[in-house]
């Protein structure tokens, strides 16, 4: 099976909407393997988002993810990678389809409820990054 790396963000946390969010992927066969809470530093915040450090939106995402707390979990089912960002949806809420992630709980670009890793690679980075 494989393992991927999802972050309910702190705009999800702050509206109540983590039990809904891990309903949503449980219902899609993800099985929940890891999960923790909590609230990260700029530092932290920095580090887990470096790959976008040139972009101009880097500190406002930087802000936006140590403004509380979050959620991380490690989810697992077969093609877990690809298979979450489908769940997920689009990066920006308007372009999500219907059903997704970010449709049902995004607000906008930034404040886009969870995070889903992007490739094998990175989900076993990622889930490094917040569990040993
Ligand atoms: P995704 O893989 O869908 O999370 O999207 P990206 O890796 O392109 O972007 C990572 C995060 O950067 C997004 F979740 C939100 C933030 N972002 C912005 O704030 N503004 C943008 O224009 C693009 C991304």
């Amino acid at each position: 099976m494989d393992r991927t790396l999802m972050i309910i963000k702190p705009d999800a946390v702050k509206k109540n909407a983590v039990g809904d969010i891990i309903r949503r992927v449980e219902e899609k066969g993800f099985v929940v393997r890891e999960l923790r809470m909590l609230s990260q530093t700029k530092e932290q915040a920095r580090a887990f988002y470096a790959v976008h450090r040139e972009r101009p939106f880097y500190e406002d995402l930087v802000d936006f993810m140590a403004s509380g707390p979050c959620v991380p979990l490690v989810l697992e089912r077969k093609d877990a990678v690809p298979f979450l960002r489908e769940v997920v949806g689009a990066t920006n809420p308007d372009e999500a389809g219907e059903g997704t992630i970010r449709k049902a709980h995004g607000s906008n670009i930034q404040n886009n409820a969870v995070h889903a890793s992007d490739s094998a690679e990175n989900a076993v980075a990622e889930i490094s990054f917040y569990f040993n």
